[in-house]
């Protein structure tokens, strides 16, 4: 990790010597957001401003996105190297107008700005995609757990001072650090990402029971959600709290519209935990077929058309949906209950039964696919092998 750091700063020290074009300059992007950014006149030799991406091969997912003045022979290309014992990988985008690299900044301490890149890559980020420009940030530890800061800011701004503190208490993992595998924490995660609140996420080490939650939450498991001076320990009441007090039109609404989209993929689930668990040979293969119909009712759901999206004028009956999601095009909280335990029956059911979901459930795929490219999904799952560690007591050997 330090290796790469110091690899960061050199890169970017490197490429953002040069030319007479005014670029924006920005060390470290992290979801889209520019820290420690300012304007930079590039000298005679460089003509272009750039937007890069690097992404260095020891930190696992961990992607950075630069900016800056580059040498226009350098535009379009991937260089790869290594700088200071790190391995990267990097591309550069150009554009040849003044600011064209984009213009936002929000200045942060160092300290948080590191924090915030290191936690993202402890996090198995997958780097960052554009949307609705959100940053992660980090404030300190302690001895028991990790304090992450989410800072979600919507068009590069400041949430307003109002805004009741929020703080989202998830389950750490085996390190006592990173995401930890737990749906409800995921789900409450993405909820308040989707909301585009300002909020912190604090990941908790069960094994030890950090003081302070002693004092918040006597005897709750994570999640848990603080909001001011309020403590909410259950999953579903948190999400209905935050449905009405965050709601529009300053936040939007991210309930289902059609009641069927809540319960689709109900059953899944609990077919899954089944399957895996289960150890004798003999039951397996009915075990999986109840999971595959659970999946498959659920494929049914996804590839039906919803009643908004039958054009009562038209002539042409639709018989088939190819909406992303479960209640049309956008993540709902529908979307959020179900996404965390499909991953991780996906994930399970590979490593413990080598069964794969079938391609042939083509909406399902659809949606899976669309789900790991929003940032909301694919940034708040833990890493697989956090799911392994999870499960390798639950799901038993067949014999
Ligand atoms: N607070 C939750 C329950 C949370 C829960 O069951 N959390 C699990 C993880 S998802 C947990 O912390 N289990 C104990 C452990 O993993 O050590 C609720 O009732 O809504």
């Amino acid at each position: 990790m330090n290796k790469a750091w110091k690899a960061v700063i050199a890169l970017s020290a490197f490429i953002t010597a040069a030319q007479c074009l005014n670029c924006r300059q920005c060390p470290f992007d992290i979801f889209g957001t520019c820290l420690f950014g300012s304007d930079i006149t590039c000298n005679n030799s460089t003509e272009s401003c750039y937007r890069g991406e690097a992404q260095f091969n020891g930190t696992g997912a961990l992607t950075l996105h630069i900016r800056g003045c580059l040498d226009s022979d350098l535009c379009g290309k991937t260089v790869t190297g290594s700088l200071l014992g790190a391995g990267f990988t990097s591309s550069f985008q150009c554009c040849t107008t003044n600011l064209c690299n984009g213009a936002t900044s929000v200045q942060l301490s160092l300290t948080v700005a590191l924090c915030a890149a290191i936690l993202s890559s402890l996090w198995g980020f997958r780097g960052s995609r554009t949307g609705r420009g959100n940053q992660q940030a980090a404030t300190g530890d302690s001895d028991n757990f990790k304090h992450f800061a989410g800072l979600v800011h919507q068009q590069g701004e400041m949430s307003e001072a109002n805004q009741p503190k929020v703080e989202l208490f998830v389950k750490a993992g085996s390190d006592g650090q990173s995401i930890g595998n737990c749906p409800f924490s995921q789900r409450l995660f993405m909820v308040l990402w989707l909301k585009g609140v300002t909020f912190d996420v604090t990941t908790v080490d069960m094994k030890r029971k950090p003081d302070i939650l002693k004092d918040l939450a006597p005897g709750a498991q994570p999640p848990f959600l603080l909001y001011g001076s309020e403590v909410k320990t259950d999953t579903n009441k948190i999400e209905e709290f935050l449905e009405e007090n965050l709601s529009p039109p300053k936040y939007p609404r991210l309930a289902a519209r059609n009641p069927e989209s809540n319960t689709a993929g109900m059953d899944v689930f609990s077919k899954f935990s089944a399957y895996v668990k289960n150890s004798n040979p003999q039951a397996n293969e009915n075990l999986e077929k109840g999971l595959l119909k659970a999946l498959k009712k659920l494929d049914d759901y996804l590839g039906s058309p919803l009643p908004d999206e039958i054009d009562e004028n038209s002539d042409d009956e639709l018989t088939s949906s190819s909406r992303p999601f479960l209640d049309g095009q956008e993540l709902t909280l529908a979307d959020c209950n179900l996404l965390p335990k499909l991953h991780i029956v996906k994930v399970v059911c590979l490593k413990y039964r080598n069964f794969s979901i079938p391609q042939s459930l083509t909406n399902l795929w659809r949606y899976l696919n669309a789900a790991y490219a929003r940032e909301e999904f694919a940034s708040t799952c833990p890493i697989d092998e956090e799911i392994h560690i999870a499960y390798s007591s639950v799901a038993k050997a067949l014999k």
